[in-house]
């Protein structure tokens, strides 16, 4: 792992920092690859419970580098979809598929793929001067990394289409008012507040974390009923875990519990 990804590890948290603050953490290869490595780690060690992305600096990720991508260079025009296939797709796969919960906390501004990186996390606080920006349509593009698919169940049909066609950035207020991200914070106090959130999820039955998310994840792609044998299934297998016997056994000790995410 190169240092255009910081990473750290404490009480269960694997951190993961982008870290170009100077071109506002856009994206190049080596950060995606990198990227892809965090999260491959805190899928496979049993040690890391939760994930917190953020970014260095005044911004939380711009999406792509476009300087890589300078058509005034001339030469063989790259292939966006290969670009996806390598890069992104696995990429948005792992955070989504991850079973554990992934904390965002987006410190600035997050536009393009920044931004829909961002929508993939399970629970996303941003700081109250951050904004989200679908940049896409500015530069011809349609949207990705997810973002054509989590937008319109996320902020609904009408909101998607303004926000990916007129390029506007939306406030993080806002979009926590319409649902897109669960809380706009005070700038000064985003990293604590995030932090905090992190080791608690971590601390939690993060087992039964994992199936929420997974019958979250899936939920708008199955019918009712097929939801509801969904959740049997995996109530069965969470309740067959150490930490349902140690919630319960907690509770009617009356003292708090001891997860240990099995
Ligand atoms: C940047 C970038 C950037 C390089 C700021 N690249 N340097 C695309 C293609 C391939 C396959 C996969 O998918 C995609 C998906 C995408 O993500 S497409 C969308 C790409 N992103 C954008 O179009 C956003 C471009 N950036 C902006 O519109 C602005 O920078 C925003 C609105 C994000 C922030 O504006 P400001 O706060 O005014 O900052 P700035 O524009 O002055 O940027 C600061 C520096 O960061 C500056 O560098 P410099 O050396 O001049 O100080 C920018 O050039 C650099 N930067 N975004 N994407």
């Amino acid at each position: 792992m190169t240092d255009t990804v910081l990473t750290g590890l404490d009480e269960g948290v694997l951190t993961l920092t982008l870290n170009r603050p100077d071109k506002l953490n856009s994206f190049t290869p080596e950060m995606l690859g990198a990227l892809q490595a965090g999260f491959e780690r805190a899928r496979d060690d049993a040690e890391i419970r939760a994930v917190l992305l953020t970014g260095a600096g005044r911004g939380f990720c711009a999406g792509q580098d476009l300087g890589g991508r300078d058509p005034r260079n001339g030469g063989e025009i790259p292939d966006l979809g290969t670009t996806l296939d390598t890069y992104y797709n696995p990429l948005l796969r792992l955070i989504r598929g991850l079973e554990k919960p992934v904390v965002c906390a987006v410190n600035g501004v997050a536009a393009g793929a920044g931004a829909n990186v961002a929508l993939a996390c399970d629970i996303v606080l941003a700081a109250r001067s951050a904004t989200f920006i679908q940049a896409f349509s500015k530069i011809g593009l349609v949207p990705d990394a997810g973002g054509s698919w989590l937008l319109p169940r996320l902020v609904g049909e009408a909101r998607a289409k303004g926000l990916a066609l007129t390029a506007e950035p939306l406030p993080s207020a806002t979009a926590a008012e319409w649902g897109m991200i669960w809380k706009a914070v005070d700038d000064a106090v985003l990293m604590e507040e995030a932090t905090a959130l992190a080791r608690r999820l971590a601390a939690g039955p993060t087992l039964s974390h994992g199936l929420t998310k997974r019958l979250i994840n899936g939920a708008a792609s199955r019918s009712f009923d097929e939801q509801l044998d969904h959740e049997r299934d995996l109530q069965a297998a969470a309740g067959r875990s150490e930490d349902y016997c140690e919630g319960v056994t907690a509770f009617l000790e009356k003292r708090p519990a001891g997860f240990r995410g099995r």
